[in-house]
């Protein structure tokens, strides 16, 4: 009864491995190398899932008790796979207590993929197209600004994305603010930020899981 974590190098997999360590849950990496020319993930992670992408985990029997047999399950999408992870560790990292943090939890966990990332994604896809796409990155980054800014605000009162505690919004938070490091412009003129990422970056559980998982340029 063990979790395989299907890692692809220099990916947002890089977050489970460290939910992972954080959790003490027992685990095994499958890492996966990126086609050198395409940036894209091997064919082999589609034999995993359809959607061929990481990170993806197989829990190899659950042994909850549950009368389903424990089997094998593939879950993909890290916000589905951090929640999962939560629920198996017993509520870790999860949601805090405080309705309005709470709140915070949910909304965090679900901005990072689903409002944070995608200007990030179009400036990197547009900034890799010959000529033209390096000005039309020049028309994404005020958007990156606006989501940046609001982070940053965000840090001013609250040491974690949720409150007084880590949890998984922090997790999920992660990979978009390494990404935003790296090529979006985020540096020490929003220190609330920067903090936070220092902060994320000097736990022992954040530093295994770099040496578990292999090549990552963005920590
Ligand atoms: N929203 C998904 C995105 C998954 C995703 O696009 N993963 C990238 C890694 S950063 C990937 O597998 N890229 C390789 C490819 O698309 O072939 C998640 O958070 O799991």
């Amino acid at each position: 009864m063990t979790i395989i974590v299907h890692h692809l190098e220099n990916s947002r997999s890089q977050r489970v491995l460290w939910m992972l360590e954080e959790l003490g849950l027992p685990y095994e990496v499958k890492r996966y190398e990126r086609n050198k020319k395409t940036m894209l993930a091997p064919p082999e992670l589609r034999r995993v899932h359809p959607l061929g992408k990481s990170p993806v985990i197989q829990d190899t029997g659950d042994g909850d008790g549950d009368g389903d047999g424990g089997g094998d399950r593939v879950i993909a999408e890290t916000g589905a796979i951090v929640e999962y992870l939560v629920d198996k560790a017993d509520g870790q990292f999860g949601a805090p207590p405080k309705r309005d943090d709470a709140l915070a939890y949910r909304f965090w966990l679900h901005y990072a993929e689903g409002s944070l990332m995608p200007p990030l994604l179009l400036k990197l896809v547009l900034g890799r197209i010959p000529l033209m796409g390096k000005p039309a990155t020049r028309r994404i980054q005020p958007m990156i600004d606006v989501h940046l800014d609001f982070v940053e605000q965000s840090l001013a009162d609250r040491p974690w994305f949720a409150g007084d505690r880590i949890s998984a919004a922090d997790v999920m938070m992660s990979f978009p603010l390494e990404a935003a490091r790296s090529r979006a412009g985020l540096d020490k003129d929003r220190p609330n930020t920067i903090a936070w990422l220092e902060k994320v970056h000097a736990r022992p559980a954040y530093q295994k899981a770099l040496e578990v998982g292999g090549p990552y340029a963005y920590a």
